[in-house]
Order: structure tokens, then sequence, then C-alpha cells
């Protein structure tokens, strides 16, 4: 309930701390603004509960396989111990900094962008590379719901109900040889769609890349839906890596390249800010980015008067399931 038994003084005072929270007072507010008034009043609260949802009508003009692939999905079954972020928070609160940098760009920018035909160039170090159809990409996988946490380096996060297939089943098709070691992810760089390839200042494309054993991880996902619909494109259409226990800028939007090497790829925030953005990208509470605190997120939805701060856990709550692919790391060092 909404119980406004804080003032903005209280929130200034105790709850934003540090110079970086501080900087993004404005979107701060913005975000608190858009979301404290539009959740409570938004019909997908109702089904933001633990376990479930009600799927989000989607009329956006998709090709036959898909809505297919789509209606043949197998629903989440096991209860999600977190509230649900609201479908409108998920798909209006985004980086995709392909169209723009504030986080209401994407959601404004991206609408017209073409994803149909697409096609995933597949290369590198493997035994069936070639042009792959997003149809080809789909055909032998059974599209399921996965809810995950979704943590965002800039110290926000979500819990979102993903539709997709573990990213291991789909490396497998391609045989990666035995001297692979990572796989590298691109995103589509086309600047007549994409304005922000025109004006921002990040070396396009974007890039993004795991180690191979972390890409076989079972929790690791390729996403094509959320809310039970397709992907918006704001939210990576028409295919999006999920990799829940990294940061989010992981999480590579709307893929049209996948490479297997046998040498670290260089990956666009690893690449521009090494000091601050690590290759590995484990959501890690005692490793703190230069600027900021990553002992704790902010969860949305949460209102002006009702910022919902919680503590950030190691790996992003997947601990048990990832732990041992770092067994011997310096995670300090490897950050
Ligand atoms: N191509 C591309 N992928 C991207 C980004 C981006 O700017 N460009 N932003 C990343 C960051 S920082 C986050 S937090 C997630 C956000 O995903 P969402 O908008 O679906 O919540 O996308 C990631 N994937
Ligand atoms: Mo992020």
């Amino acid at each position: 309930m909404l119980i406004r038994h804080r003032t903005p003084m209280d929130l200034l005072s105790s709850e934003i701390t540090s110079k970086t929270v501080y900087q993004q007072r404005r979107e701060f507010l913005k975000a608190a603004g858009l979301y404290g008034a539009a959740a409570f009043f938004s019909p997908h609260v109702q089904a933001a509960a633990a376990t479930a949802y009600e799927p989000v009508p989607d009329r956006s003009a998709m090709p036959r396989f898909l809505k297919e692939k789509l209606a043949a999905r197998r629903v989440a079954t096991r209860p999600f111990p977190e509230e649900l972020t609201p479908y409108d928070a998920v798909s209006t609160y985004n980086n995709f900094y392909e169209f723009g940098l504030e986080k209401d760009d994407p959601a404004q920018n991206a609408g017209n962008m073409r994803l149909d035909p697409w096609s995933v160039r597949v290369d590198g170090l493997c035994e069936k590379p070639g042009l792959y159809t997003l149809e080809d990409i789909l055909r032998p996988h059974t599209l399921e719901d996965r809810i995950y946490r979704l943590r965002c380096v800039e110290a926000w996060s979500m819990v979102v109900p993903w539709l997709g297939f573990p990213l291991a089943d789909l490396v497998r098709r391609f045989q990666p040889g035995s001297n692979a070691r990572y796989v590298e992810f691109t995103t589509l760089h086309d600047s007549a769609q994409m304005p922000g390839q025109r004006s921002s200042g990040l070396p396009w494309p974007y890039v993004e890349g795991l180690r191979l054993d972390e890409a076989m991880h079972p929790l690791a996902m390729l996403a094509v839906g959320v809310y039970g619909r397709s992907l918006p494109p704001q939210n990576g259409a028409p295919l999006r890596l999920v990799i829940p226990w990294k940061y989010g800028f992981k999480s590579i939007k709307s893929i049209v390249r996948i490479r297997f090497t046998e040498t670290l790829p260089g990956t666009t925030w690893a690449r521009i800010a090494p000091s601050e953005y690590g290759f590995y990208a484990n959501v890690n509470p005692a490793v703190d980015h230069p600027r900021w605190t990553q002992k704790r997120e902010r969860r949305l939805p949460g209102g002006l008067f009702t910022p919902n701060w919680r503590e950030t856990q190691m790996f992003n709550g997947y601990a048990r399931e990832v732990a041992s692919l770092y067994r011997g790391m310096d995670l300090k060092r490897h950050f």
C-alpha cells in the first residue's frame, strides 16, 4: 500500500548517499514519478504477484513462425519468491544506447526497428558456421518462461518473466571447436535505424562475450519474448541474451552475430572503461564500482515516497547455481 509516511527530505538525507546516486537524481526522480503513479494504476500490477502473470497483449506484426513458437511455450510452474516488475516498467525503463541515453529513449525511438527478416551470422571456431535466419535459430527449441532478476550495474533492478531457451542448446548446434574458449555476440549496426549510433559516444556495434563454460550454463538464456509476448524492440527484439548472474550490460540486445574465439573478446564496456566494467561483470556486492556502491540496489517499480532498496546478493542470488564456474578465481581482480 502507498503509505506516505516519509517526506522527500527524509529520502534525500537518508537514501541518496553517494555522489553518483546524487548525480543520477534527476533520472531517479523521473523514474519515480513515472512508476510511482503508473505502477499503482496499471492493470498489470494486479498480475505482478509472485508466481504468475497475465500475458500482455501482443499487437506487433510478427512472422508466423514466431507467433507459433510463442503460442507453444512451456509455462513457468515454479513459484518465484519476489514480485514481478510490471510490464509497463520493463518496457519503458530501458538501457539500449543505440536508441538514446535516457531511460525512455528506447521505448520512444525503437518502435520502427525492422525485425523481419532477421538473420544471425555464426562464425569463428565452430563446425557449423553460416548465416542463419531467426526461423532457423528457433526451429528446434521450445520456448519456456523464465523469471529472473535483472541487476543493472547502475544499481537498479527488476524481476522479469522472459520467454526463451537455453543458450547452451543453441551453442551445441554450431559445434564449437576444441580450441574455442569464448563466444562473442554483436548487436545490429545500422545507424539509419538506430539514432544513438549517429550521436552517442560508444564505439559501435555493441559487443559482448562470455567464456564458453558460462555460455553453456543452464541459467544462460536467449530470449525472444517477455510477459508472454514477443520482445518489444526496446527490450532487444528479436533475439537477446539474458545472463541473470551478471550485470545487465552483459545481456546484449538485438543479436546479429555469434562468433567463437580462442582469445577473450574485446567487449564494448570493458574496452571503453576497463577499470569500471570488467569482462566478467558478475554481480558482486563486495566489489564496488569506482564511483558508487554495489552493496544495494533500487528494485523497480518504486515511487518517490517508496523507493524499494534492497541488498544486492552475490551473483544476483544465483550463487548456488553458478559459483562453481569461478572456483579458484580472484573475483576482485577478475571483476
Ligand atoms: N545492444 C545493447 N544491448 C544492451 C544495452 C545497450 O545499450 N545496447 N544495454 C545493456 C544494459 S546496461 C542493460 S541494464 C540491459 C537492459 O535490458 P532491458 O532494457 O531489457 O531491461 O540491456 C543491456 N543490453
Ligand atoms: Mo545496465
